[in-house]
């Protein structure tokens, strides 16, 4: 009997007749004998082809074959003691899928990196190396996990639109785009709409979704595009609820990468740990404070900025936290929807903070219909912008918060990756629109 295999890590001696699929990633010719290895999704497997016991046709094709192509291979399962698996087969037949052209735009296993560009203009190409591909196993995963969670919590997942007539975060980051004659933008969040979702009756919602930023910046964290995971939820005495929700959450995510996640970061060579909780709470004049003591003068009101986000994270780093939040920024600082704390000049907003990089802001909403006009009036938007958005608030809203978090920017702090650009298949930024 052939078993057809597209897992080649579960080939076994005792297998009798298989068929395996893959790619040509490499041929040695030894004279008398030749060995291929296929490569597929989880590994490697040696096709051996001692020169005397296989078909000569079958030999010479097999074994000139470019690096590359695709094959079906057909053979017996042998034990062998000189291959990883255990096992190697011995072909009787074989078909040529798909032959691969000359020279490769970039090799597969290589050991020079090629630049990050070059990489990134073969991005097909590129993928094809287990460790690089195996980011986007975890980043499944880490979807499937957070799915898991918020179904867990009670969290509705819903699709809010990608297109709208106005901006939650800032008009100088919106992307604008010809909407039959009329001007629209591409959504830089889903803010307005997770929160008008709290006037329903739906009290818990959640949405992973592109999110789009015309962020002319070219860091390594910052994309014009990027998956955002919100949360938003009603019913809550203070911010603490929503950070303590967080915590609960990102602790099942991490947990779960290590342990259902084992053999694709072992496949990249990593080890994540998992952050100790509770997380601790710092307030932004704290970390104000930590920065100023390490000689960096920023004044209350200012943004803490790469460099003063890394110092905090050193910090907190030598204490053994590697996630925490940061609370109660300057008002001016934050958006309109994020409610005042009374009586001062702060906010109830949060980041949280992995390793020295900001990966989420949140924070309890101000669902008081004045107070949110107000808070507009303050900070000089025009509330008739936002019309549909405060509709929402005029007729019965709860109290809510709730988060946004940027899933590459946990892959990269989780994974030690150098670049958000490595946790998105096909990444976009400001020179960057294909492939
Ligand atoms: P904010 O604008 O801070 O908050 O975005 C939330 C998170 O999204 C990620 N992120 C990015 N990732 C990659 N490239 C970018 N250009 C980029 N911009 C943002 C970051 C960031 O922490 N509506 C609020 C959230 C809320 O209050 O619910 C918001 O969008 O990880």
């Amino acid at each position: 009997m052939t078993v057809n295999r597209r897992d080649s890590s579960t080939v076994k001696a005792g297998d009798g007749t298989v068929t395996v699929s893959g790619w040509v990633q490499d041929i040695r010719n030894l004279g008398g004998i030749s060995f291929v290895i296929l490569r597929d999704r989880f590994g490697t497997l040696q096709i051996t082809l001692p020169k005397k016991k296989v078909d000569p046709e079958l030999f010479a094709t097999l074994t000139t074959l470019p690096r590359e192509s695709v094959v079906s291979v057909t053979g017996e399962v042998k034990e062998s003691n000189q291959t990883e698996l255990g096992v190697e087969i011995i072909p009787s037949s074989f078909v040529l899928e798909s032959e691969a052209g000359t020279p490769l735009p970039l090799g597969v296993v290589d050991k020079v990196n090629a630049e990050m560009d070059t990489r990134l203009n073969h991005r097909f190409m590129d993928l094809r190396k287990p460790e690089v591909r195996a980011v986007f196993e975890l980043k499944s995963l880490m979807m499937r996990l957070i799915t898991e969670a918020m179904e867990e919590k009670g969290f509705v997942q819903v699709c809010t639109p990608k297109i709208g007539a106005s901006g939650a975060e800032g008009g100088a980051t919106l992307f604008k785009v010809d909407y039959f004659g009329k001007p629209a933008y591409l959504a830089q969040s889903p803010q307005l709409y997770k929160q008008m979702l709290m006037s329903t009756g739906l009290d818990r919602v959640f949405e992973m979704a592109p999110a789009f930023r015309a962020e002319n910046s070219n860091t390594n964290r910052h994309v014009t595009e990027f998956i955002s995971f919100d949360g938003e939820m009603s019913w809550i005495g203070s911010m603490a609820d929503v950070m303590s929700m967080m915590e609960e959450i990102m602790d099942h995510v991490i947990r779960g990468l290590k342990e259902k996640g084992a053999h694709w970061l072992s496949v990249m060579g990593k080890e994540i740990s998992v952050p100790v909780r509770p997380y601790p709470v710092l307030t932004y004049s704290e970390c104000l404070a930590m920065v100023n003591g390490a000689g960096l003068p920023l004044k209350d009101g200012d943004d803490l900025g790469t460099e003063g986000e890394k110092i905090v994270g050193d910090i907190m780093s030598q204490k053994g936290y590697d996630m925490y939040f940061i609370a109660e920024y300057p008002s001016e600082a934050k958006p309109f929807y994020i409610m005042e704390k009374d009586g001062t000049e702060y906010c109830m907003s949060f980041d949280l903070d992995y390793k020295g990089q900001e990966i989420s802001s949140g924070g309890q909403r101000e669902h008081r219909y004045d107070r949110l006009v107000e808070r507009m009036e303050k900070l000089g938007l025009d509330p008739e912008d936002f019309g549909f958005y405060l509709d929402a608030f005029r007729y019965g809203m709860p109290p809510h918060g709730g988060w946004g978090i940027g899933i590459e920017r946990v892959l990269v702090k989780m994974l030690d990756l150098p670049n958000v650009r490595e946790a998105i298949l096909f990444p976009r930024d400001p020179s960057r629109l294909s492939p």
